[in-house]
């Protein structure tokens, strides 16, 4: 463990669970609200654009009243205490890390708090509704988005995450099923290119296999106890 400088965080729903935002695939999640082709596919918001940012309105809404829980603190302990190269990834929408405090952080399937112009393509941080089509502040058109990553379109900064895989001497993934690529394969490129690989997670993952060590437990509990043990190694 001596010889770690360099590390990935990927986070994902499981994450934010215990701050009272719904999973997607566990019991009761998004995905048993609401049909995914409907409201996470380009091609659900070209049919029925209402239904999307009623869907996208509610949840930047939801996210005003939620706060940062002890694992979000965790890893904004880490960030702040780090002194090799560090970058949480997160699949996650909300601010979370950041209102914890994290300043590594890179949102790879956009951000609840940010609108997309579909004219311009600029992205505008955001926090009202976006249902009665404001226009948008770059180039006056009605075509403001979510700025979010349905299926079939790219992540962000995808170049960046596999520049820090490749240098990444640990690769660790929190709350998150494996169930979408491509950060699903994250573990699978950190490994091949030579990183240690942790899971923390309630259950065991889809690519649970790829891991070095998978922990299994609540977040807010298993986080702060891995961001003490990583960082006694620096100290
Ligand atoms: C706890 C806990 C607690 C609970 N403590 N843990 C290869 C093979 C097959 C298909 C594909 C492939 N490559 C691409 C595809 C297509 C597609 C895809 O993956 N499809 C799958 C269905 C198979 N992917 C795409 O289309 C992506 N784009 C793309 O691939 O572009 C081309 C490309 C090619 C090559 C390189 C790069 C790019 C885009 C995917 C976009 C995903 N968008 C969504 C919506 C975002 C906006 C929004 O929030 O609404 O992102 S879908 C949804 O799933 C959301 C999440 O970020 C994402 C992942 O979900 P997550 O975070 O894992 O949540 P859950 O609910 O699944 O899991 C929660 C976990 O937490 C569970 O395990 C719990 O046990 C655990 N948990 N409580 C700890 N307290």
């Amino acid at each position: 463990m001596n010889d770690i400088r360099n590390i990935v965080v990927l986070t994902g729903a499981g994450i934010s669970a215990e701050s009272g935002i719904d999973t997607f695939r566990d019991a009761g999640g998004l995905w048993e609200q609401h049909r995914v082709e409907d409201v996470a596919t380009p091609e659900g918001f070209a049919r029925d654009p209402e239904l999307v940012q009623r869907f996208y309105d509610a949840r930047r809404e939801a996210v005003r009243t939620v706060t940062p829980n002890p694992a979000h603190e965790a890893l904004a302990r880490l960030d702040a205490g780090w002194e090799g190269h560090l970058l949480i990834v997160t699949q996650n929408v909300d601010d979370l890390h950041e209102r914890a405090g994290a300043k590594r952080v890179l949102h790879m399937h956009g951000e609840l708090l940010s609108a997309l112009c579909a004219k311009c393509q600029a992205r505008h941080a955001w926090s009202e509704p976006l249902i009665d089509r404001p226009a948008c502040p770059g180039c006056g058109e009605q075509a403001l988005r979510p700025d979010v990553v349905w299926f079939g379109e790219m992540p962000y900064e995808m170049d960046r995450i596999y520049a820090e895989l490749r240098r990444a001497d640990l690769f660790v993934s929190i709350g998150t099923s494996g169930a979408v690529y491509p950060a699903a394969g994250f573990v699978r490129d950190a490994r091949e290119l030579g990183a240690r690989t942790l899971e923390l997670n309630l259950e065991r993952s889809e690519g649970s296999y790829w891991f070095h060590e998978s922990r299994q437990g609540r977040a807010g509990e298993l986080v702060p106890r891995w961001v003490d043990e990583i960082l006694s190694i620096e100290g």
